[in-house]
């Protein structure tokens, strides 16, 4: 640890974003991105339905008054099973082909461990003790979509922000923002993964403090890795971001002829406009996971912060060394 005298530090304290420094702290990484939620988006299928965005209020309020030590809102809250059973047996047919081998595997395990399947609604609670074992994930409620910084810095120590409520019933294929389904079917299956949910930490821990430039980027990087990403295995290109795996239309646009593949290569897919509202029109395909992570390693190295993080895994709680 080297220290510096204040009087020649480059770049002043004050000028680094807040970020939380331990698990507790992200109590207060909460802040909201209202704008495809049903009661702002005209377009979202529940807009017209009182009932639905009734629901949604009370969902949202457990959401908000969760805090770390408390874990008695951590459940699936579903408003109409029906349509998850739908979206299940629909999606569940197409994985053999075009999921990569760690959904697979990671699939086949909550199905035997955790209550996946197509009549049974598995509780986040046990879905959140099930990653524990296998990666050290844990799921934290949100009311919907938050900002990319805060969503970024819960990565950082292991905890991914789950939303509880499930799409519109008169939509079961489609959701304008994520829901149970997306998290449950695209997130979970892969945050079983050893070498993905270290992936997933080392985006976080680089977001941490980071400038808005630059967290925009590494959201970016998420959303083509993480949401939209592709890998190849065995020679042929198989899907393993979760907005991809939990939509059914996307998933096969994404692995037939259409679409353009590029190779991911972080500083060219760092500034890659996207699409939230269709189809991406270019994916990046990894070599692996292993090698995903080599790149993205190097490209967090690069981004200029005035201090440094290590990840304390006993305290949950980050250590920050000064930098000069
Ligand atoms: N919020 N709840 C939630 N879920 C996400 O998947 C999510 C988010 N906020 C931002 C985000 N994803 C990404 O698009 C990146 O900006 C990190
Ligand atoms: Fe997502």
């Amino acid at each position: 640890l080297k220290r510096v005298a204040d009087d020649v530090r480059t770049i002043p304290e004050e000028k680094v974003p807040w970020f939380p420094r331990k698990i507790r702290d992200l109590d207060k990484c909460n802040l909201l991105i209202t704008k495809y939620d049903p009661d702002m988006d005209q377009d979202h299928p529940g807009f017209s339905d009182p009932e639905y965005r009734k629901r949604r209020c009370f969902i949202a309020e457990l959401a908000a008054n969760y805090r770390h030590w408390n874990d008695s809102v951590l459940m699936t809250l579903l408003l109409l099973s029906f349509n998850r059973r739908e979206v299940y047996r629909t999606l569940r047919t197409i994985y053999p082909d075009l999921a990569c081998r760690q959904f697979l595997g990671g699939l086949q395990q909550l199905e035997r461990e955790c209550g996946y399947g197509e009549d049974s609604i598995p509780q986040l609670r046990e879905v959140s003790a099930f990653l524990r074992e296998k990666t050290g994930f844990q799921l934290r409620p949100v009311a919907g979509l938050l900002s990319a910084r805060d969503f970024l810095a819960s990565l950082a120590f292991r905890v991914f922000q789950c939303t509880q409520y499930i799409r519109h019933a008169s939509a079961p294929m489609h959701s304008p923002e994520p829901d149970c389904c997306h998290e449950l079917l695209g997130h979970i299956p892969m945050l079983a993964d050893k070498e993905f949910a270290q992936f997933s930490q080392e985006i976080g821990l680089a977001s941490l403090g980071a400038s808005d430039e630059d967290i925009e980027r590494l959201s970016t990087l998420y959303w083509f890795t993480v949401e939209f990403g592709l890998c190849k295995q065995n020679g042929t290109v198989k899907a393993y971001g979760a907005g991809l795996l939990s939509s059914y239309g996307e998933l096969i646009y994404a692995l037939s002829n259409e679409p353009e593949y590029k190779p991911f290569n972080p500083e060219e897919t760092a500034i890659q406009p996207y699409q939230d509202q269709t189809f991406q029109p270019v994916y990046f395909v990894s070599e692996s996971f292993e090698d995903a992570k080599i790149k993205m390693r190097r490209y967090s190295s690069s981004i200029q912060r005035p201090f440094s993080v290590r990840y304390d895994p006993f305290t949950c709680s980050l250590e920050v060394l000064d930098q000069p």
